[in-house]
Parts: C-alpha cells; structure tokens; sequence
C-alpha cells in the first residue's frame, strides 16, 4: 500500500488538510478534492475561503509545474477535472447569498481559447453577488457574443482569455460592438492571467479584472454609474 492511500484527509488537522488537497489537486485527484472540500465546509470554512486558499491556490502550483515543463497537458486536465469537481460543491454556496438582482452579464472565453476555470469561477462569484450570469462557454467567436447580446440584453459583457495568442480577439469583439454602435450599451469587463489594465485599455475595454472577487467589485460600482 502506498503512503498516498494510508492518508485519511478527516484526521488531518486544517493546514495539513489544505497542502494535502494542493497534492491531490496536483495529481488531479477528484474523489480526494471532493472530500476535501467537504470536511473543510463541515469544519466551518467559508465556501470563498475554500475555494481561495485550497483550491485556487492548489491550481497555482499547478500552473508553474506546467509552465516549467514538469507537468503535461493530460496531467493538467486531470487538475482541473479535480478543480472543477471541488467548485461544483462550492457554487451553489456561492451563489446562496439572496442579494438582490444585481444586474445581468454575459461572459465567455474568446475564440481559440479552452480554458474555463477561471471563467466559471467568475461566474459563480458574480452570481452570488447577485447578477444573473449566462455563460458562454469557450472559443467564442465574435458573432456569438453578438448573438447572446441579442437575446440577453445584458449589462456586462465578460470576456476570459488565457493565452498571449488568443487575448487580442477581445479587441476584434468590441471594435465589431463599435462598428454596431452598441459598444456604449454595456459595461465590458475583460480578465484572464496574461491580460494587464495596460491591455485591456489598448483594447477599449472597461476595466481588467485581476481575479473573481476583483471582477464582482468592479461590476458593481460600473454598473451603478451605468443607472
Ligand atoms: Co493551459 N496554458 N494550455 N491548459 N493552462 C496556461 C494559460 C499557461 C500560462 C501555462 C504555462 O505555460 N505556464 C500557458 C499559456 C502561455 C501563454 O499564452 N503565454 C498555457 C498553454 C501554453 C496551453 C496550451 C497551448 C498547451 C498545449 O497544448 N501545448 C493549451 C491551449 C489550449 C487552447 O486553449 N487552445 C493549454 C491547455 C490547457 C488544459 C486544457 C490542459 C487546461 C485547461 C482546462 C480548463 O480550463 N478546462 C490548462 C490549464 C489548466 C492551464 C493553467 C495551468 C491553469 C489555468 C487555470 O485554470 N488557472 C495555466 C497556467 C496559469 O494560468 N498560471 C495554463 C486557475 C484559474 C482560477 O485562474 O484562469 O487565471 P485564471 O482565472 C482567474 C483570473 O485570471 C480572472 O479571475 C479568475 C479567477 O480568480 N479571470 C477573469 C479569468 N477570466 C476572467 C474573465 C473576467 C474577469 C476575470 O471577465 C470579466
């Protein structure tokens, strides 16, 4: 029997607990996140706490090993499926907040790009501020932002981008929202882990959003000078 399997996640106290779930979300294991996540949440954490602290953080380290060429892109799917199985236990504690309807966004990461971690934490975030979110889902094409501006008539449109090479399509998005003169319409609020306010007003964007809770304060007070 492995070390791994002599490990019972509930006798570990709570900071041996967080860095056992970084392993296991290293070694995208799911069932251990799940679990994990569970006995924080029994222990009294707040979901945002969890999900901060044992598996943003988890998904960081993650990031460098992948960056630095130790882990591979089927290692780093099996992190997120871990990842995603731990915030689908958080969102609707998330969103459990009753706050009033604060308004609506559209969000979706831009064509050529998968990645929706940080997207669908967005989303769960702003929908437990109060915001009715519909979610695009990845490699969105400029007409599909148009399509679902159409029938949402949205507040807020959200675009992710996570690769250098896939960010400057946020800038065909809103020159093409120009172009149809509907630019003004809505508040436009980029993020993602390669963009910088410098990029986002290159492009014309409203504001970049550094991470979830950022995105949530920053929708908040654009939208309120929107009224
Ligand atoms: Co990719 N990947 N990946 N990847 N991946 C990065 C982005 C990379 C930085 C890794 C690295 O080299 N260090 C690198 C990009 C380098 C670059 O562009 N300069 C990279 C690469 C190269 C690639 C591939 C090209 C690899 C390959 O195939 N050779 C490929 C591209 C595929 C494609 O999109 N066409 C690829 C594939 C993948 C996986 C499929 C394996 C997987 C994605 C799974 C999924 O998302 N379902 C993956 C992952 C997981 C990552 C890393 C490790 C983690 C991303 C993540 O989920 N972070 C990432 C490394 C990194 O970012 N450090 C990497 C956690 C998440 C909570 O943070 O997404 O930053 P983040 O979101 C934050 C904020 O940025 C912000 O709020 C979020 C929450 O706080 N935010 C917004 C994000 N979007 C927002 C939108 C808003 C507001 C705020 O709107 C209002």
């Amino acid at each position: 029997m492995s070390e791994e399997e002599d490990i019972v996640l509930s006798e570990l106290d709570d900071e041996e607990l967080v860095q056992q779930m970084h392993d296991d979300l290293y070694d995208g294991l799911a069932e251990e996140i799940i679990e994990g996540t569970n006995i924080l949440l029994e222990r009294g954490w707040e979901s945002y706490k969890v999900l901060t602290e044992a598996l943003v953080e988890g998904m960081r380290i993650v990031g460098v090993d992948f960056r630095d060429g130790i882990l591979f892109v089927p290692e780093v799917l099996m992190s997120a499926n871990a990842m995603k199985a731990g915030m689908a236990i958080l969102k609707p504690l998330l969103a459990e907040s009753g706050a009033p309807q604060m308004g609506k966004m559209i969000i979706g990461t831009v064509k050529g790009d998968i990645h929706d971690i940080g997207k669908n934490l967005v989303g769960m975030m702003m929908e437990g501020a109060g915001f009715e979110v519909v979610d695009l889902g990845i490699n969105n094409a400029v007409e599909s932002y148009l399509e679902a501006i159409d029938e949402h008539n949205p507040n807020i449109l959200g675009m992710s981008a996570l690769l250098t090479t896939t960010m400057p399509y946020m800038k065909v998005v809103i020159d093409t929202m120009i172009e149809k003169g509907i630019r003004d319409d809505f508040v436009v609020l980029v993020g993602g882990a390669p963009l910088n306010e410098a990029f986002a007003d290159s492009v014309g964007a409203d504001a970049y959003c550094r991470d979830a809770a950022v995105a949530v304060e920053t929708a908040k007070s654009l939208v309120a000078k929107l009224a």
